[in-house]
């Protein structure tokens, strides 16, 4: 079982804030980012944050420690309740994310292994296990792993416990959510809902599936 959560990739405010309205009694959370906050400002989290939904900011935050403060800063006091960070920029760099998101109450997750195709070159193979020994030392509060990888899912909760995962790649990118739902916390779904014909419909249809 696990919850449900919008990846929000639309590209214009009114459409995103429509389907966030017409979705949000089906979701656990909506995960925003460049796409959504590049077109309609970094006003649209507290916006959608005030339906009611909880927000996290995917930035994949990957800079020196002082600037991802700034980025981390921001991104809290627009509303959000979690930042996405990359752990390769260091243990420093992924600290500072920690520290000002639990100095604001929030949450910061760690992308531990990507879901394309692609994630599969650099990520698998040692260097997300590592990654995610950083994520339980620095104290962070979760991870992203990939639901089109349910074995590499199942390798990385071995390392991390009983930090939270939310797992990307269901829907557009092939998974299913009962490929992972019992490995994690929160399945991320964008695309199959986003444009769906009827997004409220598709949440819906998701979430009973993620129960
Ligand atoms: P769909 O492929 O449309 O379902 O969207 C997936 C969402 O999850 C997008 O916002 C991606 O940027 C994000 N994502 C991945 O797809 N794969 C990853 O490995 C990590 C993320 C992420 O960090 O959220």
């Amino acid at each position: 079982m696990s919850a449900l959560i919008l990846a929000l990739d639309a590209t214009s405010r009114d459409e995103a804030m429509a389907i966030a309205e017409s979705t949000a009694p089906y979701l656990d959370a909506i995960k925003i980012g460049y796409p959504l906050v590049l077109s309609a400002g970094l006003s649209v989290a507290g916006e959608i944050a005030a339906l009611g939904v909880p927000v996290i900011a995917d930035f994949k935050v990957a800079d020196i420690p002082n600037t991802n403060t700034l980025i981390c800063d921001q991104v809290f006091k627009a509303g959000c309740s979690a930042i996405i960070c990359h752990a390769f920029p260091g243990r420093d760099s992924l600290l500072a994310c920690v520290e000002s998101a639990h100095a604001h109450g929030g949450e910061c997750f760690v992308v531990c292994e990507m879901s394309h195709p692609g994630g599969a070159e650099w990520f698998s193979g040692g260097v997300a296990e590592a990654f995610c020994e950083m994520v339980v030392s620095a104290g962070a509060d979760g991870i992203i792993a990939p639901a089109t990888r349910p074995a590499r899912v199942a390798a990385l909760r071995a390392i991390i416990g009983g930090k939270k995962i939310y797992s990307p790649g269901v829907g557009a990118q092939g998974a299913a959510p009962e490929d992972v739902k019992e490995l994690v916390d929160g399945v991320i779904v964008g695309r199959a809902i986003y444009t769906a014909a009827d997004p409220a419909a598709a949440a819906k249809e998701y979430a009973k599936r993620c129960r």
